[in-house]
């Protein structure tokens, strides 16, 4: 099938999902809703020519794979507090266990990650195939990882270790030649006055103010701070704003805006609120049936059932989801980004870079298949909504089906196989045609059996695969 074909196909997909209401991110339908309203200012994009705002997300559209890292005061308290485990997630933990603001602050004054090593981090990314770095400046708890003159509880001023991680890691990512971005909650803050804060409002007295002053006196302040600090290191490319409340109104997001249309080149997501739409969709935790044809998207996803560090939390997925995961987003035309969740003393979780060197060792041999791809010609490999079957909300249940994906790139097109056939490897026809087919992992390139016709393309190929988990088939076409 024609990458035409291809996406008319997912635009009927599309369509078919809006008419029977199926389960679109929630942050796209307030993206949706976002699109008919007029702004008060206007993002730098939507001032762009189409070829300008590609050039502007080239790179990111090249990256496909990212590393988030949500380290915060919340490390240290690793899930539990007053002795006990707290459930949920936890960097929700101040929130989850209705900590009051004075107690919660207290978590600083022993905060001393001694082990952190920002070269030894962007080491392990760069070896796990990471192309971009986002860590959390400041998450709910409105603790600031950076040395920030516009709110002393920060990591400088309040606790012992009176470092700036965040920037010692955007050296190093300029250094290693990976891209920097900040996570940075500008609506929930759950320390300063004003600050929002989701799931039963505040529970602390100290915790009352007004937003929009919290907004101009913390937010807007610090945001100055990380867009101009960072300059020296090409940092930040990326800001990835956070959980919007109504409290964001048009107006105070357009203060935000007007700020970021200073740095033209930093993109951000979806999440600023305010009816802002960003550069790119942001599905959290599931990888969308169709991805977003047309537009730019990134999964976030953690590599556990936690953002920030819980001692308790040894759910990690395996090496096989992950790569899966990756794969299939990139057939899509997404990025994946992958969360890991740094402990207090600074240090990664061993299982968490395990997983992470393993992808790595993957993307060493078929990286070519991801990186810079688009989505492949095929649409039928993803999987299908079931005739007979529903999902939680009622609307046809996604099947997914994991034998293979496909990518895109010039005139290859790149076949990660995870289910390897016994015989004949049977693909689905398309508009151009196949000059020569080999293994992405064989050094010779050798030229498999390959007969193409209206119904499809067989192939021979070698009787076992070459990798345990996706091996590559490459197809070099001519139209
Ligand atoms: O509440 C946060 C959560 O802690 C985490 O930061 C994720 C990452 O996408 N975002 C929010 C939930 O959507």
């Amino acid at each position: 099938m024609s990458a035409v074909n291809r996406r008319e196909f997912c635009l009927r997909l599309s369509t078919l999902s809006t008419t029977l209401m199926l389960p679109l991110d929630l942050h796209s339908q307030a993206t949706m809703t976002a699109r008919n309203r007029r702004h008060p200012v206007e993002p730098i994009k939507d001032t762009m020519t189409q070829a300008q705002r590609d050039a502007r997300m080239a790179w990111w559209n090249e990256a496909r794979f990212g590393m988030f890292i949500h380290w915060g005061l919340y490390a240290e308290a690793a899930g539990y507090w007053g002795g006990k485990t707290v459930p949920d997630r936890g960097e929700w933990i101040m929130n989850t266990a209705r900590i009051p603001v004075a107690d919660y602050k207290k978590l600083a004054v022993h905060f001393d990650p001694t082990k952190f090593d920002a070269d030894a981090w962007t080491s392990m990314a760069k070896a796990s195939g990471v192309k971009y770095i986002v860590m959390t400046a400041k998450h709910h708890e409105g603790f600031a990882m950076f040395h920030s003159a516009a709110d002393k509880f920060n990591i400088v001023d309040a606790t012992p270790f009176k470092r700036d991680p965040l920037k010692e890691l955007a050296i190093s990512c300029h250094r290693q030649g990976i891209r920097f971005g900040f996570y940075y909650s500008q609506d929930q803050d759950w320390t300063a006055p004003g600050g929002a804060a989701r799931r039963g409002g505040h529970w602390d007295e100290a915790q009352n103010g007004n937003f929009a002053a919290y907004i101009h006196t913390k937010v807007i302040p610090q945001l100055k701070e990380l867009l101009t600090n960072y300059e020296a290191e090409d940092a930040p490319v990326e800001i990835w704003f956070d959980t919007p409340t109504e409290d964001m109104t048009p107006e105070l997001a357009g203060e935000i805006v007007a700020l970021l249309n200073q740095h033209p080149n930093v993109l951000w997501n979806n999440r600023l609120g305010g009816g802002y739409s960003g550069d790119f969709e942001t599905p959290e935790q599931h990888i969308p049936p169709q991805g977003f044809p047309g537009k730019a998207w990134e999964t976030c996803m953690t590599i556990n059932d936690t953002w920030g560090f819980k001692k308790d939390d040894r759910n990690f997925k395996s090496t096989v989801t992950l790569l899966r995961n990756l794969i299939d987003i990139a057939s899509k035309g997404g990025n994946y980004l992958l969360n890991v969740g740094p402990d207090a003393t600074g240090v990664i979780p061993q299982p968490e870079q395990e997983r992470m060197l393993a992808m790595g060792k993957w993307l060493h041999v078929n990286g070519e298949a991801i990186y810079g791809t688009h989505a492949g010609p095929f649409p039928e490999e993803h999987g299908a909504y079931s005739a007979t079957k529903k999902d939680k909300r009622g609307n046809p249940m996604w099947i997914t089906v994991w034998d293979w994906r496909a990518t895109a790139k010039g005139d290859k097109v790149y076949v990660s196989i995870f289910q390897w056939p016994d015989s004949t490897f049977s693909l689905p026809t398309m508009d151009a045609h196949v000059r020569r087919a080999y293994m992405l992992a064989d050094p010779h390139q050798k030229a498999l059996q390959v007969s193409q016709n209206e119904s499809g393309i067989r192939l021979t190929l070698p009787a076992a695969a070459p990798d345990p988990i996706a091996s590559v088939l490459v197809l070099e076409t001519s139209a």
